[in-house]
């Protein structure tokens, strides 16, 4: 059989927005990512200062959306976290939706949980290298925590 085990874990993160937190959906979102067979390896909640929330949305700087979106997203806590596991990026896309809650598939975040583009609850990072980037805008390395699950051997060959 392929050792598909061998294969690096990617890392990815991964935002509740402040309108999942103020929603109280970060345990569902946390529990989809979990039993997907993600491993959780950082999480924080906290209210991002306007000047990384520009760093962090810095491709859509002069988009009509972008005030609001600067405003939105430092308008309360947000959590995020860093999640580990096979093609982490990818997974969590999908797992995701359609950026508008209208296109997002049902059984995604966003298609079951969110109605409007402007308040999607989920942010995750959409290429391996903006993945690296984005998580050491948002943790010191010594808050990622890598560990073993012995649940693992049940999720990868
Ligand atoms: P984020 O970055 O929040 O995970 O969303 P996506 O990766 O799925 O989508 P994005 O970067 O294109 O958009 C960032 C953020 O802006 C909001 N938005 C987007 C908006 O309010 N109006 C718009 O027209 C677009 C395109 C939603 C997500």
């Amino acid at each position: 059989m392929a050792a598909t085990g061998s294969a690096p874990a990617e890392r990815t993160l991964v935002l509740v927005k402040p309108d999942g937190v103020q929603r109280g959906l970060v345990g569902e979102i946390v529990a989809r990512l979990e039993r997907r067979g993600l491993k959780l390896v950082a999480l924080k909640l906290m209210q991002l200062p306007s000047e990384r929330a520009a760093r962090h949305y810095a491709e859509h700087q002069g988009k009509v959306f972008y005030e609001g979106l600067i405003r939105f997203i430092t308008s309360g806590p947000i959590v995020a976290m860093v999640w580990q596991g096979r093609e982490a990026v990818t997974v969590v896309r999908s797992l995701m939706g359609a950026t508008d809650p209208l296109k997002a598939a049902p059984g995604t975040v966003r298609g079951d949980l969110a109605l409007d583009l402007g308040m999607n609850v989920i942010h995750g990072s959409d290429s391996t290298a903006r993945a690296g980037a984005e998580i050491a805008l948002f943790f010191e390395d010594h808050e990622i925590h890598d560990y073993e699950r012995t649940l693992d051997r049940w999720i990868r060959e």
